[in-house]
């Protein structure tokens, strides 16, 4: 291969003469990113009302997500900031023995306080590699993190409520308002069957990484479900709902959140009844370092690094290759801080011939079930993408 200057690479690689397989890879327009968002240097908006914005992958790191690199996913308009002191919290419904009102001093001081690293990815991360097109934000591969949340279990406050024996599902309702302006429209009211809801790292949740949780990631309560698509963690939490039903919210049916519970064929039409809400999200990896478009030299030893977790499972195995699939080897692979949080992985390459290199990295979780290198099952809003991501590295 030619050697060609950064500029000259850059160009071919993110210009329409590339090879269009890898224009993903290059997306220059990201760097070209609207107005960000204070705080939140780096992020990538996709949308401004409501606000949406991703995270590029060499800016997700760390072990513990930083606040300040945490993806946001705003389905409507954030409420109005309330001081915490008058913020309450309803737990009722259905299904609830005694319904109560705690305000969020109650909480923290009636119920043991825990700290968790819990990853939370949105069902639509990486939508913008279905074809043919979903609608909704063109999420590439950022719509994940894995911050340090705190908080009390949700099953203490349930069960110190009272569940009935017909409890199904345990569902949010928020205080965030419609696009429209439409009062009386509800934005997403989504929720969790009760096994999920009853496990000990299911949190209702008033810090995120050591502060109280800023406005725009749900102050001054929110729900944390890790491993599941980020909607079930409902944000700006005004009650909780034990229903004796799978929960009808907003979002929880037609095609939000939910997929084909069978394969279709990509564009299909698929009846309301073959739709199934997604639960446990699928295993998947991001290579964080370096970053995508690096200049390596031939011999130089490079430090690869990432992330990988599998829904409510662990992962067990992640390998990489720099020749496009021909060959694999294995990463040396950490434990979760704790269950549901990711887990780092590591490993040092050697590319000895210049030339234009990708490094994929593909994750297996503990049934065996790996990424994908292409993407998967289509579905008709674009969810669970979980295929291997992949960098460029130019080596002269
Ligand atoms: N009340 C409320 N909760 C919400 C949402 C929302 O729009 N309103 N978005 C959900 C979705 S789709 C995701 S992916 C996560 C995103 O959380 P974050 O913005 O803190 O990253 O919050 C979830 N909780
Ligand atoms: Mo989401």
């Amino acid at each position: 291969m030619a050697q060609l200057s950064r500029r000259q690479w850059l160009c071919r690689a993110g210009g329409a003469l590339a090879v269009p397989a890898l224009a993903p890879l290059w997306t220059p327009a990201r760097a070209q990113a609207v107005a960000g968002i204070p705080g939140k240097p780096g992020l990538v908006v996709l949308n401004d009302r409501p606000l949406n914005a991703e995270t590029p992958a060499h800016l997700l790191d760390d072990a513990t997500t930083p606040t300040s690199r945490l993806f946001v996913r705003n389905n409507g308009i954030p409420p109005e900031m309330t001081a915490a002191a008058d913020w309450t919290l309803e737990v009722g419904g259905e299904s609830c023995v005694n319904p109560q009102r705690f305000s969020v001093q109650e909480l923290r001081t009636t119920f043991p306080q825990v700290s968790l690293d819990l990853q939370l990815e949105c069902g639509g991360n990486g939508r913008s590699e279905f074809r043919p097109r979903a609608r909704g934000n063109q999420w590439t591969t950022g719509a994940v993190g894995c911050p340090n949340w705190t908080g009390v279990r949700l099953r203490d406050v349930l069960q110190y409520c009272g569940l009935k024996d017909d409890a199904v599902y345990v569902a949010y309702e928020s205080a965030d308002t419609h696009v429209s302006g439409d009062a009386a429209k509800q934005v997403i009211s989504r929720g969790v069957p009760v096994h999920k809801a009853l496990e000990a790292e299911s949190l209702i949740a008033f810090e995120l990484n050591g502060e109280p949780i800023p406005e725009l990631h749900g102050a001054p309560l929110r729900m944390v479900c890790g491993g599941w698509p980020g909607s079930v963690s409902g944000k700006w939490l005004r009650r909780l709902l034990v229903r004796n039903q799978v929960h009808d919210g907003a979002k929880m049916l037609g095609s939000s959140y939910r997929v084909p519970c069978r394969s279709v064929a990509p564009g299909a039409a698929v009846a309301d009844e073959d739709m199934c809400i997604i639960e446990s999200m699928p295993v998947k990896s991001l290579i964080t370092a370096p970053q995508s478009g690096s200049q390596a030299r031939a011999g130089e030893i490079l430090k690869v690094r990432g992330q990988a977790w599998a829904g409510d499972l662990q992962v067990t195995r992640l390998q990489i290759s720099h020749d496009f699939g021909a060959t694999w080897r294995d990463a040396e692979l950490a434990r979760p801080r704790n269950r549901l949080a990711w887990q780092q992985w590591q490993t040092e390459l050697r590319i000895e011939q210049p030339g234009y290199y990708e490094i994929w990295a593909r994750a297996t979780d503990e049934l065996g079930r790996s990424q994908p290198m292409l993407v998967p099952g289509w579905n008709p809003k674009g969810y669970l993408n979980n295929a291997a991501h992949r960098i460029a590295v130019a080596v002269s």
